[in-house]
């Protein structure tokens, strides 16, 4: 196939990657609906992907990936760096040549009867001075296909791209999807990302997290940008006017819920209304007014699906119905699907996300249950698609941040809201955000994981540079957001949630913005300002009486501990750690005594 680009250095590096994985063919992806049928259609023939209900759920499509490669391989991804240094105690290092040699190994002849896809993607709207372009390379229809939901795809890119134009060189193969031969590379000083042995969402779809954050992040920090793991969201005003916030959650904190929330009754009568921008990334620079600007750079969701239904995420429910894939899922006789916690009735049989015939109530060997869906099985679905969409989604100069959130999931010690006193302030509070660890994931329960700005498994550069990027950032704002932290997950003594959550976190954002607006007091404490609880509105919440001060309560002996651990924390970086996160653990330390 001609290559449908007078790109030279593309045309080169493509032809070398071919000389490398001796693909039978390689085809340059155009992006249109008719090439969308023809892969569709070849995928279901290899049974790669199978055609789901079309009455139901019209275009969408149901896949299983490998049962050894359902989720991100943090241990197996690397940041290939010429010092090691330049990485940070955040990250597995590698060092470029031996990097590229491991991955040549395992790429030389892997496409051998396989199709080599070329397929062009602009993170960003097309032409926007916030987006950037990458082009993947893949032997994965399924990635040709998710792609082509997470980002804008085609010959549009190309023609941008131009004859000389630079790009990310994402290089993809499945191999033998040999969890041995499995690694995600990382080049940032080469602008290059080599993913082999692995099929699954984060490790494939290169423009997500190995671009739009790894790379980004680094490119942020050269560039005077940042790239964070943020959702962004628009709060529509009873006056009508919108305010966007941008808010990081470590991964299962329910980012997605928040970016598409739908107001409690109390609220939407007062007019409030909700548009998501995204739920995953933020891409954010200052402009020429001073402030914070930000894009989401993605045009999909990958959303988790246990746990969504209509209560959770009416919608992204919504968002779902179409056009959609999904991936290690339960599939039901009718050919629709099935998760955990998915609306309706539980299924009386179903096939499950490997493949097996499923029953409610089935145990294994040991007599744990057996899950119908992974519990990272997922959607992909265009953001086209939500109820809730923005309609500055497509603008290319994004939307501007009042505020930052960051939050975790404490069942203890952290209050449902409180505010920074200023930026440095705010970066301290990002910079120690931690989840106490569910029983869906590895390790001891309610153990806490710090996990700074909810970026270790995606800052593609040396955390203590990443911290004095974000003291920098906050010198040359003029008009800087206020930064929060929220905590929706506090419990009572017998672990129950004291927060409703959901759509009602509304009520806490209205505070978030009555104080950027300077429009409410609030209590000084020692960890930052604290709501009034008069100054959130719990109309039509019936919480019971004395709720609301402990969701608002700060234990002094309890900080002292977390302030302990903080510093613990923090000495693993050394004396590159800056100076400014050191005073704000000093400073804390002063103020609870
Ligand atoms: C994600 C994650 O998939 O953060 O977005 O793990
Ligand atoms: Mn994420």
């Amino acid at each position: 196939m001609k290559p449908p680009t007078s790109n030279k250095k593309l045309i080169a590096w493509v032809n070398e990657m071919a000389k490398l994985a001796h693909p039978d063919k390689v085809v340059w992806i155009d992006g249109s609906e008719e090439e969308k049928k023809r892969l569709e259609e070849e995928a279901v023939s290899t049974g790669e992907l199978q055609d789901l209900n079309s009455k139901k759920l019209p275009g969408c499509f149901y896949h299983r990936s490998d049962p050894s490669d359902v989720a991100r391989s943090e241990n197996l991804t690397f940041i290939c760096t010429r010092h090691k240094n330049e990485a940070g105690p955040n990250n597995n290092w590698m060092s470029p040549k031996e990097g590229y040699r491991k991955a040549k190994e395992i790429l030389s002849g892997s496409m051998k009867k396989r199709t080599l896809y070329v397929i062009p993607f602009s993170m960003g709207p097309v032409g926007s001075s916030f987006s950037k372009i990458g082009v993947e390379l893949t032997d994965s229809i399924y990635v040709v296909l998710n792609m082509r939901i997470m980002a804008r795809i085609g010959n549009s890119v190309l023609d941008h791209l131009g004859p000389t134009g630079n790009f990310t060189k994402c290089m993809h193969g499945k191999a033998d999807l040999d969890i041995n031969k499995r690694l995600i590379l990382h080049f940032p000083e080469d602008n290059a990302i080599w993913s082999v042995g692995s099929g699954y969402g984060g490790n494939a779809l290169l423009g997500k997290k190995c671009l739009a954050l790894r790379i980004a992040s680094f490119l942020g920090r050269k560039e005077g940008w940042m790239a964070e793991h943020m959702l962004i969201l628009g709060i529509e005003k009873p006056n009508g006017q919108i305010q966007y916030i941008a808010a990081a959650f470590p991964s299962a904190c329910g980012k997605t819920n928040l970016a598409m929330l739908v107001p409690p009754e109390s609220l939407k009568k007062k007019g409030y209304r909700i548009w998501t921008v995204g739920d995953d990334i933020a891409w954010m620079r200052i402009d020429s007014d001073g402030g914070l600007w930000a894009i989401n750079p993605e045009a999909g969701f990958f959303g988790v699906a246990p746990g969504t239904n209509s209560k959770s995420n009416p919608n992204a429910v919504r968002t779902i119905q179409k056009n959609s894939i999904y991936t290690n899922v339960a599939l039901k006789s009718d050919m629709t699907v099935w998760w955990e916690g998915a609306d309706g009735e539980i299924p009386k049989e179903a096939i499950n996300w490997k493949g097996n015939p499923w029953k409610p109530g089935m145990v294994d060997e040991s007599g744990n249950p057996i899950r119908a869906a992974h519990p990272n099985s997922r959607f992909t679905a265009p953001i086209t698609q939500c109820p809730s969409i923005s309609f500055r989604m497509e603008q290319h100069h994004g939307v501007p941040i009042s505020a930052i959130l960051f939050g975790g999931r404490r069942a203890r010690l952290a209050p449902l809201v409180y505010e920074s006193f200023d930026w440095n302030h705010g970066v301290y509070v990002g910079a120690t955000i931690a989840s106490e660890k569910t029983a869906a994931q590895e390790g001891v329960v309610g153990e806490v994981r710090r996990d700074p700005m909810a970026m270790l498994p995606f800052c593609g550069y040396n955390m203590s540079n990443y911290f004095q990027h974000w003291i920098d950032i906050g010198k040359r704002l003029e008009k800087k957001p206020k930064i929060f932290h929220v905590n929706w997950f506090r419990t009572d003594k017998n672990g129950n949630f004291l927060w409703p959550g959901f759509g009602e976190n509304l009520r806490v954002l209205e505070w978030v913005l009555n104080r950027c607006e300077e429009k409410v007091s609030a209590q000084k404490t020692a960890i930052g300002y604290l709501p009034n609880p008069k100054d959130i509105d719990t109309t039509g919440l019936n919480l019971p009486k004395g709720t609301l001060n402990e969701l608002l309560s700060v234990d002094i002996h309890e900080w002292r501990k977390e302030q302990d651990d903080h510093e613990k924390y923090f000495k693993q970086f050394g004396s590159s750690l800056p100076q400014a996160i050191w005073r704000e653990c000093h400073l804390l330390k002063r103020r609870l005594g």
